[in-house]
């Protein structure tokens, strides 16, 4: 049976004829754990809600739909971030195997360069065979430059070498795919440490940012994700990939609010085309339904 959403959720709280007793918030906490929002989250959030709802006397289902995306709107920080003009930008895309790094390292290759923006991608991911292949076949597709080393090389030479190819066309972007899995998660939080490095050093000042893509399907434990990449690396900024799924993302909720890390793009699809910049306000309309 599918997941009830928690818009659906919340829909038939507020129509229940509980007249918003302690059990209605009670629920609507248990309705956000499994909104994936996790239990110190909604819990925090339902006590907000509930002593604004108090003090206020505002009990009407609209009144409570709108405090709770007003209290939700806050911890979901949208950011845009656009390469600087003649300089080396590098973009490098982390995250765990499987969560749409690679698609999402070719979608945004797609976006920037139609802004004119010269794009190279770096396959970073030389750990499995079929990764430089994926990556090369997407520049194929797109008319856009892959620098590739042969598998099982070393990772931060290929993002080296990219730079410097980007650095002799006048500058422009290279968004850098990376491995998700190595053979333990040491090994993975010290290469990523060290290709860290390389791309620090080789960008212009200011123009290097690291982006983490985590799965929508993947619940809570995208929360848990992004606090080991930002303990490893540091995060500028998250991409939500297959929120074409039932998942609503609502991670996306702890990662602002404890993590303080911003969204960058939202992918709904395996297309190219199925990249949209973060809207909080549409975000929330889906999460939480329209009053
Ligand atoms: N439905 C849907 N599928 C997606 C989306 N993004 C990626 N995918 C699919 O998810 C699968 C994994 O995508 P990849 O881009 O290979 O993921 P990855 O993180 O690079 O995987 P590894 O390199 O194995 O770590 C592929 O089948 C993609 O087509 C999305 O937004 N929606
Ligand atoms: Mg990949």
């Amino acid at each position: 049976m599918a997941k009830i959403s928690f818009s659906e959720k919340l829909k038939n709280l507020l129509g229940g004829k509980k007249n918003f007793s302690e059990d209605f918030f009670e629920d609507l906490t248990d309705a956000l754990i499994e909104g994936d929002l996790g239990a110190k989250n909604a819990v925090e959030i339902v006590d907000n809600l509930e002593s604004f709802c108090k003090k206020e006397k505002k009990f009407s289902p609209e009144e409570i739909t709108v405090e709770l995306k007003n209290i939700l709107m806050k911890f979901l920080k949208p950011v845009s971030i656009e390469p600087s003009n003649g300089k080396v930008n590098i973009f490098m895309v982390l995250g765990v195997n499987g969560v749409g790094k690679t698609t999402t390292v070719a979608k945004m290759a797609k976006l920037y360069s139609e802004k004119n923006v010269n794009v190279i991608m770096a396959a970073a991911d030389t750990f499995r065979a079929a990764a430089v292949d994926q990556l090369s076949m997407h520049g194929e597709k797109l008319k856009l430059r892959v620098v590739k080393h042969q598998m099982g090389s070393d990772p931060s030479a290929v993002v080296f070498d990219a730079a410097d190819a980007c650095k002799a066309n006048n500058g422009g972007l290279v968004i850098a795919d990376t491995a998700g899995r190595l053979h333990n998660k040491e090994n993975l939080v010290n290469e990523l440490k060290k290709i860290d490095r390389i791309c620090a050093s080789k960008a212009d000042e200011g123009c290097y940012k690291k982006i983490l893509v985590i799965d929508a399907t993947t619940g809570q434990n995208a929360v848990r994700q992004a606090e080991v990449f930002n303990d490893a690396v540091g995060i500028d900024a998250v991409v939500l990939t297959k929120y074409d799924s039932t998942a609503k993302g609502g991670a996306l909720v702890s990662i602002g609010k404890d993590l303080n890390i911003p969204v960058l793009f939202v992918c709904t699809g395996e297309k190219y085309e199925n990249i949209k910049s973060f809207d909080p306000k549409k975000y929330l309309d889906d999460f939480v339904g329209t009053e």
